[in-house]
């Protein structure tokens, strides 16, 4: 298989790796043993991570959290073909990119956490905070890549949303200007199959989310979204395109949210678990343990070190984040405008009167 044989109308997706973890000696990249064994490292972060804010949310000390789980291989893949001077540009479940882009652990607890430092994001990583608006930041990456063409600059921009917003104006929007412009912007759709508790079949009636593309003058491509290869070479080739003044790429991940929505949803409710569990054998950590293994690149004792040394960072991060000074309740008002609104100034100043009161 070629990526150009990807058809996304005839339902072709791009699969370096089986569910059994055999590679497609044809696609496999040239990864040497040691970027092979770290690329696993950075899944078993994502998956322990996520599992310790989950647990800090049971125990009252984390706000709600929408988990990762199933979908570390779109993010650990697609962030491995960004270079430096690009722009991520993600929505609220990329803990995975981030981490992979080199936010600190501790900004993405405080994040969680409720405090505005958690949208402090290094400058140089260049990687915006949350967006919790389903969509409206495929505006933001439409127009920041817009920006950069205008500047003549060299950098791309990678905007990662789910498939429910697919289904929202801002998205229409942001791809007709980015279509129209041929802006250097890779939109990449991680399909988990729900959206909240609406599945896939009810979002849309297209074939595929990655035939869109297709409608608005840009390649779509449909890949298997446990597959951090097919992830790693769709965006390598997206963004060589951006670059060059192609224009956009729509790519469509179909992988799983294995967890609920978020720390406050019950997907018991609206979803069997059968399917869960059908979903869970074709889990990225599963696959990719096991495509280690074949080369002899795995073993037991070697993942439990790196397990240790990663929970012990992930303790670290998170007890600083803890002993970091709570957000103070005006802290909402500080950090959306460089110059406060009067509206909000008022209401700002009569919040601090009201807690002068007590
Ligand atoms: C504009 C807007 N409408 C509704 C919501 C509530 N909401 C939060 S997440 C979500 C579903 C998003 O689904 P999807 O885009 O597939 O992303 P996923 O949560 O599956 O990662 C909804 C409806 C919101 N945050 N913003
Ligand atoms: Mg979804």
């Amino acid at each position: 298989m070629k990526i150009s044989d990807c058809d996304p109308l005839q339902g072709r997706r791009l699969q370096v790796l089986s569910p059994e973890g055999k590679a497609d000696p044809e696609l496999l990249p040239e990864f040497d043993d040691e970027s092979l064994r770290r690329i696993f490292g950075q899944l078993l972060m994502g998956r322990l991570f996520d599992r310790h804010c989950m647990a800090l949310q049971r125990e009252g000390r984390l706000g709600t959290y929408a988990p990762v789980e199933g979908q570390e291989a779109c993010q650990v893949g697609s962030v491995l073909a960004l270079a430096k001077g690009d722009w991520v540009v993600p929505s609220f479940r990329e803990t995975m990119a981030a981490i992979c882009r080199g936010v600190p652990l501790e900004t993405i607890f405080r994040y969680w956490m409720g405090s505005e430092e958690g949208s402090r994001i290094p400058r140089e990583l260049r990687f915006l905070p949350v967006s919790i608006p389903v969509g409206s930041h495929t505006l933001h990456a439409a127009g920041m890549a817009m920006a950069i063409q205008y500047k003549g600059e060299a950098d791309a921009v990678l905007c990662y949303f789910g498939d429910g917003a697919t289904s929202e104006g801002d998205f229409h929007e942001a791809l007709t200007f980015a279509g129209v412009r041929r802006a250097p912007v890779v939109f990449f759709c991680q399909n988990n199959g729900w959206a909240i508790s609406v599945p896939r079949s009810k979002q849309c009636a297209a074939a595929s989310l990655a035939a869109k593309g297709v409608g608005y003058g840009f390649p779509g491509i449909q890949i298997d979204g446990n597959d951090p290869f097919a992830a790693y070479l769709a965006t390598r080739t997206a963004l060589e395109r951006a670059r060059s003044g192609e224009g956009p790429t729509l790519i469509e991940a179909v992988t799983y949210r294995l967890g609920p929505h978020t720390t406050s949803d019950d997907p018991l409710r609206y979803r069997e678990n059968a399917e869960v569990e059908k979903m869970r054998a074709l889990e990225p950590l599963v696959r990719y343990r096991q495509f280690l293994k074949q080369r002899g690149l795995w073993s037991e004792a070697w993942e439990n070190e790196l397990a240790a040394s990663h929970q012990a960072r992930i303790e670290d991060a998170a007890r600083r984040a803890e002993s970091a000074p709570p957000p103070t309740p005006e802290s909402v008002f500080d950090s959306m405008f460089a110059a406060l609104p009067a509206h909000l100034a008022r209401q700002r100043s009569e919040l601090l009167d009201a807690l002068k009161e007590g």
